[in-house]
């Protein structure tokens, strides 16, 4: 499963964000592994899954279908709170950063009503600054690599200046943990024009400015604009956005509270949604109407949603480019081995082929890949097919399965 941190400055609301997100709709709430951990729990991206355009009934296996919709699970874990100076170990320090060395997306919470300060206290709604909190975040996690680099770098120069190996190679060593490869290494060392054969006379400066460029590219973020239901938020939200950050406006706890009323069987609501509906009145006190009125005026009415599944969504759709791909055993009957339809629904990367299909099932069905058919229109396809959203693909390989 795809893992995803949310990370961010103290009370942005990133527990009421992974309290909403891991709230799972009734209809699939008795999922084998709901809760992980007390920070570690699975959300779901939602998709049009491919039994409505197939006209088949299915019978998913690693993911859900409600009514046409997939839901596909996704760890995501609840960071501590960062503030400045954490990598030197100011508050709870970073070192729980090491859970998310492997996250494929970092979801930054920012305050975009500005109602705390730079430590997170409460303020006057307006006062903070957003888009300090993404820079915060940036600027922390920066620090984290550069000390983790640092603290070998006397090594590595010797290693390179003695000509016993290369910096790139040495640097991808160290830091292919956080999955950051050599690639991008070289590239950003020769988009900074630096000299990769004497580190040594590379100046702090110049180590912080390669780390930073090293963790954009390979850490991509999404900021979660959160507070909308507060009226200051606007402008918060188009300051990020103006800044060119890939940002979707939230509102956590209005998403908190339609789960919780959807659950008790009080409101009609599934994640994504567009509104909601009340199944209960005559149940609810004054305060509950109240709390839902304001969150249809101040949230639905000006944003259109909560944001908080589009939020997931456009993390692995938009900023990490991933497509979903339906395996089947069974081309003519999109089933499995036990007859499941369309049991399976994987994420991945934009530009995969068939056979990276096939190891992310299973390391065994990559290496016996031997060709892969479009069940969708029952031909064979080549081993260099680009997979397109929403395709079902049958691998056929020398291994037996089951
Ligand atoms: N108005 C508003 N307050 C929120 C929202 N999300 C969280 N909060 C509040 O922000 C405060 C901090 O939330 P919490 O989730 O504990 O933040 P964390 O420290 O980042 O985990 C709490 O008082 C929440 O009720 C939201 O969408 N709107
Ligand atoms: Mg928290």
């Amino acid at each position: 499963m795809e893992l995803a941190g949310i990370v961010g400055k103290a009370n942005v609301g990133k527990s009421t964000l992974f309290s909403a997100m891991t709230l799972a709709p009734v209809e699939i709430a008795n999922y084998p592994f709901t809760t992980i951990k007390p920070n570690r729990g699975v959300t779901y991206l939602r998709i049009d899954c491919v039994c409505k355009e197939l006209g088949v009934k299915d019978n998913p296996k690693n993911s859900r279908c409600i009514d046409g919709s997939r839901f596909i699970p996704i760890e995501i874990i609840d960071c501590p709170g960062i503030i400045r100076g954490a990598h030197k170990g100011r508050g709870l320090g970073l070192q729980f950063l090491d859970e998310i060395r492997q996250a494929s997306a970092l979801i930054v919470v920012v305050d975009a009503a500005g109602a705390t300060d730079s430590d997170g206290n409460p303020v006057e709604p307006g006062t903070g600054d957003p888009l300090d909190d993404v820079k915060l975040v940036e600027e922390e996690f920066t620090h984290w690599v550069v000390d983790i680099i640092s603290s070998d770098w006397q090594r590595i120069c010797r290693i390179v200046e003695n000509k016993f190996g290369e910096l790139e190679e040495e640097l991808e060593k160290k830091l292919s943990g956080l999955g950051i490869g050599l690639d991008s290494i070289r590239e950003v060392i020769r988009e900074l024009g630096l000299n990769p054969y004497k580190p040594t006379q590379w100046s702090r400066e110049q180590l912080y400015t390669f780390t930073s460029m090293l963790v954009k590219k390979e850490k991509p973020i999404i900021v979660a604009a959160n507070k909308i239901d507060i009226r200051e938020a606007d402008k918060g939200v188009e300051k990020i956005i103006r800044a060119g950050y890939e940002t979707v406006p939230v509102s956590a706890e209005a998403e908190r509270i339609l789960r919780l009323a959807s659950e008790k069987g009080l409101v009609k609501y599934l994640p994504g949604e567009k509104s909601f509906e009340i199944i209960d009145e005559p149940r609810l006190t004054r305060a509950q109407k109240n709390v839902l009125e304001k969150i249809y005026e101040m949230v639905f009415k000006r944003w259109g949603s909560t944001g908080v599944q589009e939020l997931i969504n456009n993390a692995y759709f938009k900023l990490l480019k991933y497509i979903p791909v339906y395996p089947v055993e069974d081309s003519e009957k999109l089933t499995d081995h036990d007859g499941n339809v369309l049991p399976d629904v994987y994420i991945v990367p934009q530009g995969s082929k068939p056979r990276d299909l096939a190891y992310k099932i299973h390391s065994e069905l990559g290496k016996t890949f031997l060709y892969a058919i479009d069940a969708k229109k029952k031909i064979r396809v080549s081993d260099e097919y680009t997979l397109k959203w929403g395709d079902v693909i049958s691998i056929v390989s020398t291994a037996k399965r089951g």
